[in-house]
């Protein structure tokens, strides 16, 4: 999964980076955008662990890029060396600046957080009308205007005129596989964190922000982010004080992820054994043939039947072995819809 981070310079964006890589010397490196990975906490791959005994685990992994400087280029729009790491996004988190400190030189001078917000998604919009008039431009001068992806590019760029982002343009499966070679900014599902003081921010710097955000399908989430950073140097067993003292209850790790995972309505499935015990993502929703595809796409191709427990009822009965003797080891076909927390055994024939 890949996720990017998007702000103005001087947002907290890389102090954010830091905090979910749990790598302090981030905020000193100053060669450009940075790229981590980091791992998503399940405890339930934990009991799955202690039960297989693996020799490999593979927990979830998540791909945070920073998207690098976002202030306009003259002539408007965003640097190419933005939008070549902005391909293939999974989800795109807006970092606002929300706490109150001395702004540095070069950075952008921001009253009202709503109004940084509106001017990330202006560029992300101009961002995504570009290439849309690039090639309807070509297609005018092919005399194609009333192809059908004419048509679709310049009902893309009505809406993106509107201020829509193309993501709420209502497009169906076929519209959108027509669409996949753009990497559009605004079709990639947002979250917002508001990078706040320890205390939080005055109220009206906030403005209607979280509402705004839930009404337009975004999630809003605010983290104290440079006064977690500062606990990265207390030794992780003593850290929960310190949180509990800052009056933070969830890490901003777990919050991030959570906030994510709600978004993009993600389930997690496990393939288990002597091997590998191994957690992987997948919408929502995801039926049990595509899900195998994830693994590889040979058991996509190959498919026949997949073995499913539940979580729950794997760890009570004591592993696979033990379900199967009881009968609870489910068997089912290509079209099941996989859910949260199952594991899952692919039977393939390629
Ligand atoms: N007071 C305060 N300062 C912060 C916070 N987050 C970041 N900063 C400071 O803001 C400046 C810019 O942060 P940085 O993470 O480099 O921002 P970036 O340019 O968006 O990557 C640095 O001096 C940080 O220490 C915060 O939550 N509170
Ligand atoms: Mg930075």
């Amino acid at each position: 999964m890949k996720i990017g981070l998007a702000g103005y310079s001087g947002s907290g964006v890389t102090t954010l980076l830091a905090l979910l890589s749990e790598d302090p010397e981030l905020v000193n490196r100053h060669g450009g955008p940075e790229v981590r990975s980091i791992t998503v906490d399940d405890p339930r791959l934990d009991r799955l662990v202690e039960l297989f005994k693996p020799k490999k685990i593979t927990p979830l992994q998540v791909e945070i890029i920073e998207l690098g400087d976002l202030r306009p280029q003259e002539g408007g729009g965003l640097r190419k060396e933005t939008l070549a790491r902005s391909g293939g996004l999974d989800a795109l988190v807006l970092v606002l600046r929300g706490f109150d400190a001395p702004m540095s030189q070069g950075c952008r001078q921001v009253k009202e957080l709503s109004d940084e917000f509106e001017s990330l998604l202006q560029e992300f919009a101009i961002a995504d009308l570009m290439p849309i008039e690039n090639r309807l431009e070509r297609l005018g001068k092919e005399g194609k205007l009333a192809s059908r992806e004419a048509q679709l590019l310049t009902r893309l760029r009505e809406g993106l005129e509107e201020g829509l982002p193309i993501r709420r343009m209502g497009l169906d499966r076929e519209e959108l596989r027509a669409l996949s070679g753009y990497n559009f900014l605004t079709l990639v599902p947002l979250t917002v964190v508001a990078s706040v003081g320890a205390e939080g921010a005055p109220a009206l710097v906030y403005g209607d922000l979280d509402d705004r955000c839930s009404r337009e399908g975004m999630s809003y989430v605010e983290i104290s982010v440079l006064a977690e950073f500062e606990t990265l140097e207390i030794p992780e067993d003593e850290r929960g004080l310190f949180l509990a003292d800052l009056g933070i209850k969830v890490p901003a790790r777990e919050r991030f992820m959570g906030t994510l995972f709600t978004r993009l309505t993600l389930a997690t499935f496990f393939t288990v054994g002597e091997k590998e015990v191994h957690a992987w993502a997948i919408p929502e929703g995801t039926p049990a043939a595509r899900a195998a595809g994830k693994i590889h796409t040979d058991l996509e191709r190959g498919f026949i039947r997949a073995e499913v427990i539940a979580y729950d009822e794997c760890i009570a009965l004591g592993g696979l072995n033990q379900a199967k003797e009881v009968g609870k080891l489910r068997i089912e076909g290509k079209d099941y819809i996989v859910k949260d927390g199952e594991i899952f055994h692919v039977r393939f024939n390629v």
